[in-house]
């Protein structure tokens, strides 16, 4: 049997711990207040490899790839949302839902993609209703025939630019519909794979059309209390290596103009998974958020050429939420996840990548930010180093194991005793 910490060793090891933060001027109380209103929306697309239940035979496009046949793969809605709730109950908190627009409920009906109604996404708001979640959705540019030349809104060819802007005008007004039903702002962020796989002549029509499209597509006035817009750049997908129309400086400088002329605000939506292998948006934050608004984070994980594994406790991971906080950017920054691992359990995946996202945001609220601060204005970088290491010793898990204690969710690895329980009745029997 696995070792198991009573409730009472749980409270005592706090105990400690609380008196060794407030050492150092932390409040553990207010820090464990502060994390429990901070959502992260956790990306329904992990529960079935981007498949969604438009047509699940679909290769999936885009240049993005699940890779691994893990058994238990959710098959429709009705699964999909048992999966999710399973992975919720095993998260301290009240989180979040991302949807992509192939997650709709269409009753056996071909809908086109640009003719989806926010009446095909009613039984998400009711069950995000009744768990009380927020949703934020995804136009899905890919996976699809318009799609297959490798552009969508920044083809060359008109008729396929306006399906795309059309589906992504049906998707803000559904957005909009999500915010309003919810009674808190939906997030609907575009994202396309737009690109080229070698090396192109011309860098800039692609990049001007992209342009035009964005303006049809944001030319309607949405009440920012319903619906919030996001652009998400990437550097390069399978088979764009060479050239990504959406790239981050072209994002940039979109959202930056939005928000300099006074038109309503985009978000921009830094995705850690879609840089440089050594570039890392934890040093972004404090720049973009000078010039624009808000941000959405799709908080991820890039090991190599895939910019989705699982998130980890890295480094990275600790540095996002630290400028995050550090910087006075709860209230600006949204937190979403994406990433999709198909070689391991699906809901563990979730519960794993999102206990990991609030484990570092409760790491960076537990910091003496005062301190550090003031050694670092006054030069003193000694101690400023000495600090930061001595942090990284700090009983940190202890007011962890307290969180989750008192939120109701297991403690520790217990989790996982909940999820090979649930792969067992649930999963294993799915074809
Ligand atoms: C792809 C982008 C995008 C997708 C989802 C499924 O590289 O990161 O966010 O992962 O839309
Ligand atoms: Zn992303």
């Amino acid at each position: 049997m696995r070792y198991q910490p009573t409730d009472n060793q749980i409270r005592e090891a706090y105990h400690l711990a609380r008196e060794r933060y407030a050492q150092l001027g932390v409040d553990t109380g207010q820090a464990l207040e502060t994390l429990s209103g901070i959502p992260i929306s956790l990306h329904c697309w992990q529960g079935d490899d981007v498949a969604g239940f438009e047509n699940p035979e679909a290769e999936l496009g885009g240049g993005i790839a699940a890779t691994g046949n893990h058994p238990g793969k959710a098959r429709n809605a009705e699964e999909l949302r048992r999966d999710l709730d399973k992975a919720y109950s095993l998260i301290p908190g009240t989180h979040r839902l991302n949807l992509h627009a192939i997650y709709a409920e269409t009753g056996g009906k071909r809908v086109e993609r640009d003719e989806l109604q926010p009446e095909h996404f009613a039984n998400w708001v009711e069950w995000a209703r009744q768990g009380g979640h927020g949703i934020d959705f995804n136009p899905t540019c890919f996976s699809h025939p318009l799609a297959e030349s490798g552009f969508t809104l920044a083809s060359y060819d008109a008729g396929v630019r306006q399906f795309w802007i059309d589906h992504c005008i049906a998707c803000r007004r559904i957005g909009q519909y999500f915010g309003r039903e919810l009674g808190t702002p939906c997030v609907t962020n575009i994202w396309i794979p737009d690109g080229f796989k070698d090396t192109p002549v011309d860098r800039k029509t692609p990049r001007l059309l992209l342009k035009e499209s964005l303006d049809a597509i944001l030319a309607e006035p949405i009440d920012p209390r319903h619906n919030l817009d996001a652009v998400e750049s990437k550097l390069f997908g399978l088979a764009s290596e060479s050239y990504v129309a959406g790239s981050h400086e072209f994002y940039l400088g979109y959202t930056v103009a939005r928000s300099a002329s006074g038109q309503p605000p985009v978000l921009l939506c830094l995705d850690s998974g879609h840089f440089h292998p050594t570039e890392v948006i934890s040093d972004k934050l404090s720049s973009v958020l000078l010039y624009v608004d808000e941000v959405l984070l799709h908080v991820s994980r890039g090991v190599r050429w895939d910019s989705d594994h699982v998130v980890t406790l890295t480094d990275e991971l600790q540095a996002i939420m630290q400028e995050t906080v550090r910087g006075g950017f709860l209230g600006r920054v949204h937190l979403g996840l994406d990433f999709f691992d198909a070689s391991i359990n699906r809901v563990a995946a979730w519960v794993v990548g999102t206990r990991n996202a609030l484990r570092a945001l409760l790491m960076a609220l537990l910091e003496p930010a005062e301190q550090l601060r003031e050694l670092e204005v006054e030069g003193d970088f000694t101690g400023r180093l000495a600090l930061l290491e001595e942090l990284k010793g700090l009983p940190f898990g202890a007011v962890w194991d307290y969180y989750c204690m008192r939120q109701g969710v297991p403690v520790g690895i217990a989790y996982l005793d909940e999820i090979r329980a649930y792969e067992a009745q649930e999963l294993a029997v799915r074809g």
